[in-house]
This record gives structure tokens, sequence and C-alpha cells, in this order.
């Protein structure tokens, strides 16, 4: 593997806040290297639209008064119009101006300028602008929100509040609570760092990648790989600032400590008293969270290891066996299922090295490739960690290897059986709270590679897992899109998402992903299907599939965002939810307007374009 450096390394955590740290240094380099030097786009190329775009319903003149306004209000040095070239930028260098994973044009989803708020006060200075002059702001923790979006706003023009570059401070870590105190700007990169530094005995909780926001990521509800790893689950107090600038402290936060203090069981009682409120600020756009509290898992012995399972068709057996045993909590975290394409990908080696053919990779072209892999010429791949000490782990591993044995030709093999790269080894680390970046090597599938997540929620049986597998599984062939199916799999549910990764110079390719997602998302809706998250191109739709009743979750929803936010400038469209201003206008994506987005007819009503 080349390590030349070609391209100026990635940031450091100890000069960004959205850095890497110094122990992945080598590893950013060459990630970066490898990624980058498959790139055949240009770093960027003239935007045709009007620069900046404007917010709706405003003017040139009337938006850059607001703008001189705000940066009266936070310094001009903490404010910045999007006039630039649009840079795509990789994992670590990603942009704040748009989606870098752009899967309608580049510039169909982009901001009109970005603000740095430094402190909560700023925040509420910020709510309290967009309010008067009617302009919607966006908030992003730190933007990597991968797949789903991004750091772009779902209504272009709006401003985008970067919260994480000036609000990046670990408040408390309490390690007799084993809890923490979280700013948006925090990174599992930085908060694992901190607890390194300090030596306790404690672990974070990471999702497959470590540079995201451990705030953000919790709000969007995702998952990591330790039993900590409902990240909303595990997360005990907010402090929000509301649409109207108000601040508000959710949980025990909402009783004042002593002497003006913070309440000291903030971070160890989630509800406290009265409705949890904490739910309805999770994927949505009622406030912007600016403090998390979150809980940290005492360490523990811990083992990784694989099984492998010799057929296809072995898929609804091993989500049978895998019910009883997370649901026994015998399964120690939330593994994944992954099918043996991806013992291709993880290698880090494009397509084009196994296949050169057109369309997706054959069955036995793969099984052909396999077989020379560590893990050999097999289907399914479960990933699991088990933890504790070594003789409750030696006879929980027992226990495992003894229900999968029922399939036949299940083998199961531990990190000591395979080579040190081998994507196993990563996993040792992500399922014991080590944050890495090891998860993007797959995105050197394709050249210039975005991917877009399906991830609907299934029920932990053969059948239903079964018929969601061939609605998925057909649809790709249909499309001709290669299926990378990760399953996260718990007692009564499992998170089956499928990463669709396509070339972002390739129209056809991006066209073709849009269609997969929107027929992926009607026909398993039909089942009785539907998604735990989505990228914000889709929200209309998968909101959408919640509509049992008249739509009656929608209508709630609409009624608390109306009350919070009558001028609907707080993230209008995010997670399928419009203020009274934008319904019914044009803004909501119901059917072909990603795909009409990439004949250069744009997202919404563009009456400035
Ligand atoms: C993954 C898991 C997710 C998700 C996106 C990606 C895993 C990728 C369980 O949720 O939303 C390897």
């Amino acid at each position: 593997m080349s390590t030349s450096s070609t391209f100026p390394p990635p940031p450091a955590l100890s000069s960004h806040h959205s850095g890497l740290p110094e122990r992945l240094a080598e590893i950013g380099i060459e990630t970066k290297n490898r990624l980058l030097s498959k790139r055949t786009l240009p770093e960027s190329v003239a935007r045709q639209q009007n620069v900046p775009r404007l917010p709706p319903d405003t003017n040139r003149v009337e938006f850059d008064q607001a703008i001189d306004e705000l940066k009266q209000i936070l310094g001009e040095e903490h404010v910045a119009v999007n006039d630039k070239p649009l840079v795509d930028g990789w994992y670590m260098e990603h942009p704040n101006t748009h989606d870098a994973f752009h899967i309608a044009l580049q510039e169909d989803l982009v901001s009109s300028a970005v603000v740095y708020p430094g402190t909560v006060g700023e925040v509420q200075d910020i709510v309290r602008w967009a309010n008067k002059h009617k302009i919607p702001i966006y908030p992003i923790s730190m933007g990597r929100n991968i797949g789903y979006g991004g750091t772009a706003p779902r209504v272009s023009g709006s401003v985008v509040i970067d919260l994480g570059k000036r609000m990046n401070r670990i408040l408390n870590i309490d390690a007799e609570n084993a809890s923490c105190l979280l700013e948006p700007g925090v990174s599992y990169f930085a908060l694992y760092e901190e607890v390194q530094r300090r030596k306790l005995p404690l672990w974070i909780d990471t999702p497959d990648v470590g540079g995201g926001s451990v705030l953000g990521n919790a709000i969007d509800r995702g998952v990591g790989y330790t039993p900590y790893g409902d990240h909303f689950a595990n997360h005990c107090g907010l402090e929000i600032v509301l649409p109207n600038g108000e601040l508000l402290r959710t949980g025990m936060g909402a009783l004042p400590g002593k002497d003006g203090g913070d309440n000291p069981t903030w971070q160890s009682f989630q509800p406290a008293y009265g409705p949890y409120s904490d739910g309805i600020f999770s994927q949505s756009n009622f406030g912007i969270v600016v403090r998390m509290g979150m809980w940290l898992m005492p360490e523990t012995g811990h083992q990784s290891y694989l099984i492998t399972f010799p057929r296809d068709e072995d898929f609804p057996d091993i989500v049978e066996i895998i019910r009883p045993l997370a649901q026994q909590r015998i399964l120690g975290n939330i593994p994944q299922l992954r099918h043996v394409i991806q013992e291709l990908a993880t290698t880090a080696r494009p397509k084009s090295d196994f296949y050169d053919g057109i369309g997706p990779i054959p069955r036995d072209i793969i099984r052909e490739h396999a077989s020379s892999l560590p893990v050999g010429d097999v289907s399914w791949v479960f990933y699991g960690t088990q933890y504790g000490d070594a003789a409750s782990i030696a006879t929980q591993l027992d226990s495992i290897r003894a229900a999968f044995s029922k399939i036949a030709g299940a083998k199961m093999l531990l990190p000591g059986d395979l080579p040190p790269s081998h994507y196993l080894q990563s996993r040792v680390s992500v399922c014991s709270g080590v944050p890495v970046l090891k998860e993007l090597d797959w995105l050197n599938w394709v050249p210039n590679a975005a991917h877009l997540f399906f991830s609907p929620i299934v029920p932990t049986r053969g059948k239903d897992a079964q018929v969601v597998h061939e609605i998925v599984v057909r649809l790709h062939a249909k499309y001709g899109i290669d299926l990378f199916p990760t399953l996260c799999v718990a007692g009564r549910e499992m998170h089956y998402i499928v990463n669709i990764v396509y070339d972002r110079s390739s129209l056809d390719e991006k066209r073709r992903a849009a269609v997969l997602m929107r027929e992926m998302i009607a026909e398993t809706a039909a089942e009785g299907y539907g998604e735990y998250r989505t990228h914000i191109l889709f929200a209309d739709m998968v909101a959408g599939t919640y509509n049992w009743g008249n739509n009656a979750l929608m209508r709630f929803n609409e009624t608390i965002k109306d009350a919070l936010d009558p001028n609907g400038i707080l993230a209008p469209g995010r997670n399928g939810i419009w203020p009274k201003r934008f319904r019914g206008k044009g803004w909501e994506i119901t059917g072909t307007e990603v795909e009409d987005a990439l004949e250069g007819k744009g997202i919404g009503p563009r009456p400035d374009l």
C-alpha cells in the first residue's frame, strides 16, 4: 500500500476539534491518499446557480443586510457567506456548505452562509436573528451525518449553524457516575482521547467511524457496538435552545442545583418528573441541542469473533438463532451480520480489481475471490463481541457456538485466526469503544464514491427478514447496483442497513440510486416495514409511510412544530416535518423529484434560480 503523501495529511485533533488523533495519523494519511487518488472528479467546478443561494422569500439586499447584522452580533470572522466553489473533500475534511455525498446535483442542497456560535447565548442570538428576518437556520453539530445528508440544509439558502467549531468542550466527566456532559463539537475521537488522557477505567461507545459528534449521533438515534450501543437510550439530560430563543433543560436538569449550579442528578436519571420530553428533540426540528449528558461504560474484558455461514439461504436460520441469544442477552452487544461481498469491499480494493464487467459483481465472481480471502468461500459473516471476565466469556462463547452449530458448516474465527489487516481486527476496537476510520475503506469500491443508507427496521424473525431481503435483492438487481447489507441485530428488531455506494460523477448512477431508494421505501412500507432514519431528500417519503390513522403522527408533529416555531425558521423539512409557512408549497418530495433534480429541475420551488 502506497503511503506517499500526495495530499496534505488530515487535520489533527490537537489543532482541529474535528481532527484525527495522533494514534491514527498514519492510517489517516493512507486512507485519504487511497480515496482521493481514485477520484476523477475535479476538486471543484464553477457553480451554475445563483451565488450565494439566497434563503427563500428574500432578495439580495435584504439578505446582505441581515448578514451584516449577524456579523455585528457574532463578529465578522464567525459568519461566512457560502460563495466559494463547492469542494466535496472527504470524511475528515468535509464541507459545511453542501452535502458532500450529493445524490441530486451538488448545488441542489446548499446553504447561503454558515455561522459559528461560541456560546449558548450566541445560539440564542442567532435564533432571534432568524425569527426577525424569517431566514431558515439549519444546525449541525459536526456535520458528519454522512449518508443521511451530511451538513446540507433541507431548504437551500438556509443559514447553517456550525455548532461544533467553537462549542466543542467536554464540560464534565464524572468518573464515579460514569457519565459526561458534552457540547455538540465533541467527536468520538476527542472523547476517547480525553478519557485515556485522564486514565479513567471507562469506555465510550463509538459508531463504525469515529469522527462524528457524540451529541449529534445520539439525537439522530445512531448506534454503536458496545453494550452501551443505543446512543439515545444512553444519553441523560439535554440543554436545548428553542425556536423562540428560550433555553430549556430536560430531565433532572430542570431542577436548579444548589447555589445556581447544575443539578447533581442531571446525568443520573433520565425522565425526571412529568412528560419525558427528550424524545421529541431527537430526529426533529423542535430545538437546537447545545449540551447533552451521556453515560460511559465501566471498562471490562472483551472478545470479538466472527462466524461464517456457507450458504446464502442460511440467512433466515441465522436470524432465528440470533433472536433468543439476543433476547436472553447472551450476545454482548449489537452484532453485525454482513454478506461476504463486504469481505471484498473491506479490503479497500476497488471493485475493478475483482470484476471489470458491467453491472453488479456476479455471485460466482464474489465466490471466486472470497475463496482466496481469509474467511473463504462463505455467504454470511456474523461479527459479535462478548464481555466480562475470561471465564464468563468462555462460557458465553460456548453457548453461542452451540447455538449456531445448528447451521451446517458454521465456523467461528477469533482475531488470532485472521491476519492483522482483516476487518475483524477493527471490530475489536469498535466493539470495545475505540473509535477508528477503517469503515471508510469500502468507499474505494468505485471512483468518486458516495454512499446513501437505506435503513428499515425489521422484526428479528426469519420470515420477516426474508421478505425485506427479497425486496432489497430484487430491486438492487433491477437497478444494477451492488448490494451491501449490514444487519445490526437486536432481540426483537434489526436495523437492516443497506449501503448504496455510487459514483458521484455519474448522473445515471445517482438516478438509479434515487429510484432504488424510492422503490425500496415504498415496497417495504407496503409490507409493513419502515425506516429508522433516512437521508434528508427521502425524509418526506419515509415520514409519509408513518401515516396510520389519517396521518395522526405527522399532524401531531406539525402541531408541535407550529406551536414552537411559528415563523418556521428551524430546519424546515428536517425528518419530513414542515412548518406551516412551507407546507403544501412544493417543498415536499414524495415522488420523482430527486430524479427530476438530476435533470436540472432543482429541489423545491426555486424562484431565485
Ligand atoms: C451503519 C449502521 C447504521 C446506520 C448507518 C450505517 C453501519 C454501516 C445501525 O445504523 O444508520 C457499516
